[in-house]
C-alpha cells in the first residue's frame, strides 16, 4: 500500500511551500503566492523552450542585451513572463533581471515585501543545439519599509537570501529550491502541469571526482586554479585522475554537480578578473543551493555568500561544489596569500 500512498499522495510544490509556511505562524501566505507565480513562469518557460524549435522561436530577436549578447526570442520571452509572473504576484518590489540594464521598481498598488533578482533563460547560447538551459533565481526581503524600496535592497550579500533556486529545462524540467532549510527537486509532470517532489532532501557528495570549468581559459588562469586542474589530472596522492564534465550552462553543470559531487568552477584569469558569472542572479542562488545542500561556495577570496554586491550586474569568480573538494582549492589559494 506504500507504493499505492506514494502514487496518491502528490506532493506538489505548492503544497510543500505551505508546509513549510505552517511552520512560520506570522507568515500570511505571501512567499506561498509568490512562489506560485515563479512557478507559473517557469511551466511557460518550459512549455515555450520545448516547442522553440517548432515555433520557430529559435533565431535571433534581433536585438542584444545589457551584456551585448543577440538576444535570442527565447530570452525575450521569458523575461517578459517572469516579469509580468512577478508584478501580477502582487508581493515584490524590486526586480532585477539579467535581461535588463536597470532594476524594476513595481508600482506602489503591486507592491510587496520581497525582492526578486533572476535571470530567466541562463545559458540561452545553448538553445539552438539543444543543451539543457535554465532560469535561476533569488529572493531576499526588502530591508526597510516597503513604501520607499531603494537599490540597497537588492545590494545585500547572498547570505541575506530567504529563499533561491533554478529550474531546469532539459530531458525533463527539474526545478531546485531551498527556503534556508535543505534543497528539494520537482520534477514536472506535463500531464498533471503539477510540480512533483522526486529528489526530496537533495545532499551534494562531500567529495567527488569532476570537474568542471572552461580549459579554454588556461592560459590566462592565476597560480591556484591552474594547480587545482593540475592536480585533478596529475593527481600526486595515488589516487585516479578526475573526469572533466563541462556543458557550458550553468544550470546544468551545477545540477550535475549537485548530484554527482565535484567542483564547478568559473575562476577570475588575467583577462577577466571576476570571471564571468553575475553575483546576484548566477553566483548568489546557487552557491545558497550548494551551501543548503552540504556544500560550499568560495570566490578565491572569500565565501561567495558573504559578498556585498555594489552593483547590480557585477561579476565574481566562482568555486563551489563538494566541501572537500572546494576545502583543497581554498588551501591553494591560502597558501598563495601566505607566498
Ligand atoms: P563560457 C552561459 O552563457 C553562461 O552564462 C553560463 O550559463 C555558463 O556557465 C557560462 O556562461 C559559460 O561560459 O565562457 O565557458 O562559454
Amino acid at each position: 500500500h506504500a507504493a499505492d500512498a506514494q502514487r496518491t499522495d502528490l506532493m506538489t510544490i505548492t503544497r510543500y511551500v505551505l508546509n513549510e509556511q505552517t511552520k512560520y505562524p506570522a507568515s500570511r501566505g505571501d512567499f506561498t503566492i509568490l512562489l506560485n507565480h515563479i512557478v507559473l513562469g517557469c511551466k511557460f518557460v518550459c512549455s515555450s523552450v520545448s516547442k522553440a524549435g517548432l515555433a520557430k522561436l529559435i533565431g535571433l530577436a534581433g536585438e542584444t542585451n545589457v551584456q551585448g549578447e543577440e538576444q535570442k526570442k527565447l530570452d525575450v520571452l521569458s523575461n517578459d513572463v517572469f516579469m509580468k509572473a512577478l508584478i501580477s504576484s502582487g508581493r515584490t518590489c524590486i526586480l532585477v533581471s539579467e535581461e535588463d540594464e536597470l532594476p524594476t521598481f513595481v508600482d506602489k498598488p503591486n507592491r510587496g515585501k520581497y525582492c526578486v533578482v533572476f535571470d530567466p533563460l541562463d545559458g540561452s547560447s545553448n538553445i539552438d543545439c539543444g543543451v539543457s538551459i535554465g532560469t535561476i533565481f533569488g529572493i531576499y526581503m526588502i530591508k526597510d519599509d516597503v513604501t520607499e524600496p531603494t537599490l540597497e535592497d537588492v545590494l545585500q550579500p547572498g547570505k541575506n537570501m530567504v529563499a533561491a533556486g533554478y529550474c531546469m529545462y532539459g530531458s525533463s524540467c527539474m526545478l531546485v529550491i531551498s527556503t534556508g532549510a535543505g534543497v528539494n527537486g520537482f520534477t514536472l509532470d506535463p500531464s498533471l502541469g503539477e510540480f512533483i517532489l522526486t529528489h526530496p532532501d537533495m545532499k551534494i557528495p562531500k567529495k567527488g571526482k569532476i570537474y568542471s570549468v572552461n580549459e579554454g581559459n588556461a592560459k590566462n588562469w592565476d597560480g591556484p586554479t591552474a594547480k587545482y586542474v593540475e592536480k585533478c589530472k596529475f593527481p600526486t596522492d595515488g589516487s585516479s585522475p578526475k573526469s572533466l564534465r563541462y556543458i557550458g550552462s550553468m544550470v546544468a553543470d551545477v545540477h550535475r554537480t549537485l548530484l554527482y559531487g565535484g567542483v564547478f568552477m568559473y575562476p577570475g584569469d588575467k583577462k577577466s578578473p571576476n570571471g564571468k558569472l553575475r553575483v546576484l542572479y548566477e553566483v548568489f542562488p546557487m552557491s545558497f543551493l550548494i551551501e543548503q545542500a552540504g556544500g560550499q561556495s568560495f570566490t578565491g577570496k572569500q565565501r561567495s555568500l558573504d559578498l556585498v554586491p555594489q552593483k547590480i550586474h557585477e561579476r565574481s569568480p566562482i568555486f563551489l561544489g563538494s566541501y572537500d573538494d572546494v576545502e583543497e582549492i581554498k588551501a591553494l589559494y591560502a597558501e598563495e596569500q601566505k607566498a
